[in-house]
């Protein structure tokens, strides 16, 4: 079994705890490499080494260009180990090859898109009321930013934050999720290779209370870009607050995906089982709400659950398979259990509702695409996150009514409108309570434009210019240049 280490200054290293834990392949359901379980003593090493990196050596002396030519230089490296990087995270995870290979293809975009922008983050001059006076402005880096990152796309959302911390001038102790740290370990060798100077990225592998907790409470960790439950989510948020930490966090949502009159069926019905079936729906984005105009209710129900009834569930490394393992034991137990919670609030089951046997006498945890129609808005189903293959369909009898459902929820990730008409998508679109709405498409995103949550959906944006200021603060410097002493009791 491969044994992986831990990454700290540029070296690999056993984990001081003397411990370690198996990570399992999702498909098979067997071990396939042992990970650390690093604690309180390998967050120290890491913390250190990121602050050192940071303050003095080869990252502090780089100009913003060169910085940036260096997070090209990780993305044209990233690009080559695309396909090595996809096969170790499939064997972590579980999702579809086809899917993940794109994500690792189209992860480098991060590196080039804020490798350019490093030296683009420009201060100001502002016109400051007062003689003899030049001011200026400065944005800086924060200093060591911890990125935690949770186990349905480990590469991609750490290079949503990697990417745009290492260009502001920061350095990074990353702490995967304890179910799929492989690929992360991987990254990182990478950057070395990138000539990114050791001690900027660090990888600490373990569990949340052991790894994670003492890493967001670290007094040297000035930001924590988190993605994951908002049960965990909150904690950090709490952890970092004594010391008034910059946070970011990215939590999932109850996505409502809403479908008119007037929309092409064909694409919505494709965008409904995109929503909520890729990825076996354990995507933070998943459309897990559809919201059905009464007049088209029954076909389109109909045809979706056709369609999704066909899907073909096996080894996600094929290339025929559409509907993988899931991840992890516990959200497999999840799952099943908000399928009995549906069953029990009386909403009308549809399609699948139950576990499936792994194909090929595998051992990995297989939930059916599943469908609940008849759902109202105030059950669990409607209202809670299950991050698995199970759709609740509600039905509207007017944009108003379907604007109030869609909002009736805590979260506020996506939503998903589909209408031919203009008009409807305007309105419709500006009163969604969604950090992202995709009209006529869903589950698209990327690195220019900014991805976060409305309401318990997080805090802060990803992607985008906006990001990078999630990443600096900003110095503003007072140059006088007048000759006069002036009283010194009274404010200038
Ligand atoms: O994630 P956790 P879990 C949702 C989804 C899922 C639920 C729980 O609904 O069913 O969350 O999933 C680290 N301090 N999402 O338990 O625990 C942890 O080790 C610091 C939505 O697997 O949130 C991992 O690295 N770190 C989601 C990361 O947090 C802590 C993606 C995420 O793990 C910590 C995944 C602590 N106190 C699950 N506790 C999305 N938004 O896409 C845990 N961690």
């Amino acid at each position: 079994m491969q044994k992986y280490q831990l990454y700290i200054d540029g070296a690999w290293a056993d984990p001081l705890s003397g411990e370690w834990m198996e990570t399992m392949n999702p498909y098979t359901g067997q071990a396939w490499a042992r990970i650390p379980r690093a604690g309180a003593a390998d967050v120290e090493a890491a913390v250190e080494a990121a602050d050192q990196a940071f303050t003095q050596g080869e990252w502090p002396g780089l100009n913003a260009t060169q910085r940036g030519l260096k997070l090209r230089k990780f993305a044209e490296i990233l690009t080559g180990e695309a396909e090595r990087l996809a096969e170790i995270e499939v064997r972590d995870n579980g999702k579809l090859h086809a899917e993940v290979l794109n994500q690792c293809r189209y992860m480098a975009q991060w590196f080039h898109y804020y490798g350019g922008l490093a030296d683009k983050i420009e201060g100001s001059a502002p016109p400051i009321d007062k003689p003899d006076v030049l001011n200026l402005t400065r944005h800086e880096p924060l200093g060591v930013c911890a990125c935690i990152t949770p186990w349905n796309s480990p590469l991609l959302l750490l290079a949503w934050k990697a990417a745009p911390a290492l260009a502001a001038g920061n350095t990074i102790v990353v702490k995967p999720s304890e179910y799929t740290s492989a690929s992360t370990l991987e990254f990182a060798a990478l950057a070395e290779q990138a000539g990114i100077p050791k001690g900027v990225i660090n990888v600490v592998t373990g569990l949340g209370e052991e790894v994670g907790q003492p890493l967001v409470r670290h007094k040297k960790v000035r930001k924590i870009a988190f993605t994951g439950g908002e049960t965990a989510g909150a904690r950090v948020n709490t952890d970092a607050a004594p010391g008034f930490k910059r946070v970011t966090l990215e939590l999932g949502g109850k996505s409502a995906n809403i479908v008119f009159e007037d929309a092409n069926l064909d694409q919505a019905v494709n965008g409904a089982i995109s929503g909520i079936f890729a990825a076996s729906g354990q995507t933070c984005i998943a459309g897990s709400r559809l919201l059905l105009h009464e007049s088209i209710h029954d076909e389109f129900l109909e045809r979706l659950v056709s369609l999704a009834g066909e899907a073909r569930i096996g080894d996600p490394m094929s290339p025929d398979t559409q509907v993988g393992p899931i991840t992890t034991e516990p959200q497999y137990r999840k799952i099943l259990d908000y399928i009995e919670i549906a069953k029990n609030e009386g909403a009308r089951l549809v399609l699948g509702g139950g576990s499936v046997p792994a194909p090929e006498g595998n051992q990995g945890l297989f939930v059916q695409p599943t469908v609940f129609a008849d759902v109202t808005n105030d059950m669990r189903i409607a209202q809670e996150e299950v991050f698995g293959p199970v759709l609740a369909v509600l039905r509207f009898t007017d944009d108003e009514e379907a604007i109030a459902i869609a909002n009736d929820v805590n979260y506020g990730l996506a939503a998903g409108v589909w209408t031919e008409s203009l008009r409807r998508a305007i309105k419709v679109s500006e009163r969604l309570e969604a950090g992202t709405v995709w009209v006529n498409t869903y589950r698209s995103t990327s690195y220019t434009t900014p991805f976060g949550g409305y309401k318990a959906s997080g805090l802060g944006r990803e992607n985008g210019m906006e990001a990078i200021k999630e990443y600096l603060q900003t110095k503003s410097v007072w140059y006088y240049s007048g000759g006069d002493v002036a009283n010194p009791y009274t404010r200038r």
